[in-house]
């Protein structure tokens, strides 16, 4: 549910129309949504890596400035998936609607060895 990325694919294989030749994107960063966090990520971490929210609908705008795939997941305090990651390809952007309780959460990309290089985020939701 409510998994858009840009243009509307899958997340793959639409980031030729989203960013130009220089990497500043175009489109699609003016389709950023209404009340969206932006989450940047860079080879390897997520910025920022704290994110606060409130409680309710939350809604990350990821958006890939690294040089390889990333993604991004949302685990819950016991380590819990609550959201699936999608890979994202450099350059490409991606939105995760969740409706969250209070609490703390864990962001992970779930590349291997990202996390382990330091991809991880918290999102704090009060
Ligand atoms: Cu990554």
């Amino acid at each position: 549910m409510a998994l858009a990325a840009c243009g509307g694919g899958s997340g793959l294989g639409s980031s030729a129309s989203c960013f130009d030749a220089t990497g500043e994107s175009t489109a699609c960063v003016s389709g950023q949504p209404d009340g969206s966090i932006l989450v940047n990520d860079f080879e390897y971490r997520f910025e920022p890596n704290t994110i606060t929210a409130k409680a309710g609908k939350v809604v990350l705008y990821e958006v890939n400035k690294g040089s390889t795939i990333h993604s991004i997941e949302i685990v819950d305090e016991s380590g819990k998936q609550i959201q699936d990651a999608e890979d994202i390809r450099a350059g490409d952007t991606f939105v995760v609607e969740r409706t969250l309780k209070p609490g703390t959460y864990g962001l992970i990309c779930d590349i291997p060895g990202h996390k382990d290089a330091g991809m991880t985020g918290q999102l704090i939701v009060s």
